[in-house]
């Protein structure tokens, strides 16, 4: 039984078994959550992302997969990478948004993480509505088996804290 939490804040402070990186296929960084958690976590994630795009990702990492690193000096023991979908007025890119949360989760059972913290992906660079983002996210996760015990919602400011929360209600 998977239990949903939310905290306010920025992510890089939490303390959990893994925190969840809204990146890009890249893989090498970039601003908004990404950037934080490179600052904060220092040069070793950036490291082993680069090892990663060498033996794996050699076009990059594909929207709505997800692969995990250290975590650096985070207080955490990995950062999962995950690539969320550009928002698209024209086209329902929906399943490649749940499947950044089903695939994240499947990343953490694998770890054996047992408490994992999220951020609301794709909704600042990658412009999705937090509304129609926080309903994906919960309901993904609400429908995913796992063995993780605790996700963590940590959203950035208080109207996305109160959007997640009538969700989760
Ligand atoms: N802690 C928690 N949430 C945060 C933090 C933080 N420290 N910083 C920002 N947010 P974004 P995306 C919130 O743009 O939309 C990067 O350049 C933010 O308010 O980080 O998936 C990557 O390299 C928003 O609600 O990720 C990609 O190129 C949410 O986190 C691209 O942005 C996600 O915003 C990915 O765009």
């Amino acid at each position: 039984m998977t239990t949903i939490t939310l905290a306010l804040g920025d992510i890089t402070r939490e303390s959990v078994d893994a925190i969840v990186n809204a990146a890009n296929s890249s893989l090498l960084g970039g601003g908004g959550v990404d950037g934080a958690i490179h600052r904060r976590g220092g040069p070793a994630i950036l490291e082993e992302c680069r090892k990663l795009r060498a033996s794996h990702y050699g076009k990059g990492l594909p929207t709505g997969q997800a692969v995990a690193t250290t975590a650096g000096e985070l207080d955490a023991q990995w950062v999962i990478h995950t690539v969320g979908p550009v928002f698209s007025e024209s086209e329902d890119r929906s399943e490649l948004l749940a499947s950044c949360y089903r695939e994240s989760l499947r990343v953490a059972d694998e770890l054996g993480a047992r408490t994992v913290a999220f951020p609301a992906i794709s909704t600042g660079v990658y412009r999705w509505p937090m509304q129609d983002a926080a309903r994906i996210a919960v309901e993904t996760v609400r429908s995913t088996e796992t063995a993780v015990e605790e996700v963590r919602f940590v959203l950035f400011d208080e109207r996305a804290y109160e959007v997640f929360a009538a969700q989760v209600r």
